[in-house]
């Protein structure tokens, strides 16, 4: 196990004191206190390519190294500017980044993170990062090598870790949020909607809460496609999917997960398909990986959504009014967008969607 305090400590002594990152659960703890307890420079990005972008910047404006930190997932997303912009062809760019490495080999995981586990050392080889696996405190001394080289050679550098590897925080606190949570909300949805209808949920709780409430209630209503990887990207598959079905599609979102890409939505407000009807489950934080802000809450999503060509908006923020609110955004003309302003806190014994093939199947008939 590695204490956070050691790890920052030793990136301190390396001169490393700026932060940005996407959180992820491997690295829940680093994130966490680096947002509640560190005086460190910290900045949580919408998406790894933003991270990693945000940390050229900062080397271009102080000369020194920054800490990107990303779930191996996110890789895609930073593959980019870390080739096109930071790459040795390019700019020479000297960054350290710290990898959450879920679906390594040696851990058993989700089938999501299977796949992208199992390359992730090779995509680093690829793309000529150096790297270290950091899997017990006396792994702290491999980073002064590595963090020298990056400077030396104005080069990307790595560090992996894996699950159960980083000290848990003790950070239990009483919600006092006035909303609704999110098994309420949903629970309500389920028994509102039209019997056809589909619904694509984001990853995550959401996804989770989604299957959970409908096997221990046995709501038949609607048929789901879980988004279990490809994060900020179920609105997307909506609205593809939106394109070609005369049934009401529902896109059940997170806050996270609609700023990761959230021009995407300029698109469902162009095309003005009537059957795509978007939910935002705003909890102003990414609660799937340790509840880390994200400032959605800085966001009038009414005006947003004017803006970019969305027909409706609803909100719920109290119990009272959530049964009238669903109904009205079901009957509406999409596209529209209910914004529920939820607390944090699910359910307890989650499981997880695992045929996904079968998932996939039975979601394609009837569409
Ligand atoms: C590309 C990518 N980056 C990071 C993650 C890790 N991750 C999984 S769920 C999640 C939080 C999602 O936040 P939000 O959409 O607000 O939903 P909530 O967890 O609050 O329900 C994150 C960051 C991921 N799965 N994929």
């Amino acid at each position: 196990m590695i204490q956070v305090k050691n790890l920052l400590n030793a990136l301190e002594k390396n001169r490393i004191n700026f932060f940005t990152g996407v959180p992820d659960s491997i690295l829940e703890s680093l994130s966490t206190y680096l947002e509640k307890y560190s005086l460190k420079k910290h900045i949580i990005a919408t998406n790894e390519g933003a991270a990693i972008s945000m940390g050229i910047g900062y080397y271009l404006s102080t000369k020194k190294i920054p800490c990107i930190y990303l779930q191996n997932s996110g890789l895609s997303n930073a593959i980019n500017p870390l080739i096109s912009i930071a790459g040795k062809d390019v700019y020479s760019t000297p960054l350290f980044l710290i990898i959450g490495w879920r679906g390594s080999p040696k851990k058993p995981d989700e089938p999501q993170h299977k796949a992208k586990g199992r390359i992730t050392l090779n995509l680093l080889k690829l793309l000529k990062i150096n790297y270290c696996i950091l899997r017990q405190e006396k792994d702290l001394q491999k980073l002064k090598k590595i963090i020298l080289r990056s400077k030396k050679n104005k080069s990307i550098v790595a560090c992996l870790i894996e699950k159960d590897t980083l000290q848990t925080l003790n950070k239990k606190e009483k919600n006092k949020s006035r909303y609704i949570s999110r098994p309420e909300f949903i629970k309500n949805f389920l028994s509102l909607i039209p019997k056809k209808s589909k619904i694509i949920s984001t990853t995550g709780y959401t996804s989770r809460e989604l299957m959970e409430l409908r096997k221990r209630f046995n709501f038949n209503k609607g048929q789901d496609f879980y988004m279990v990887g490809g994060m900020g990207h179920s609105s997307s598959v909506a609205i593809g999917y939106a394109l070609n079905s005369k049934k009401q599609i529902f896109c059940l979102d997170g806050d996270g997960s609609v700023l990761m890409h959230l021009g995407s939505l300029r698109t469902a407000g162009y095309l003005k398909n009537k059957n795509f009807k978007h939910i935002i489950l705003n909890n102003n934080s990414h609660e799937s990986v340790g509840g880390q802000l994200t400032n959605a809450n800085g966001i009038d999503f009414n005006k947003f959504r004017e803006s970019i060509g969305y027909r409706n908006y609803f909100k719920i923020e109290k119990r009272d009014n959530i049964k009238n609110m669903i109904t009205r955004f079901v009957r509406s003309k999409g596209p529209s967008l209910l914004e529920v302003k939820i607390k944090n806190g699910s359910l307890k014994n989650l499981s997880r969607p695992k045929n996904l093939i079968k998932i996939k199947e039975k979601f394609m008939v009837n569409k």
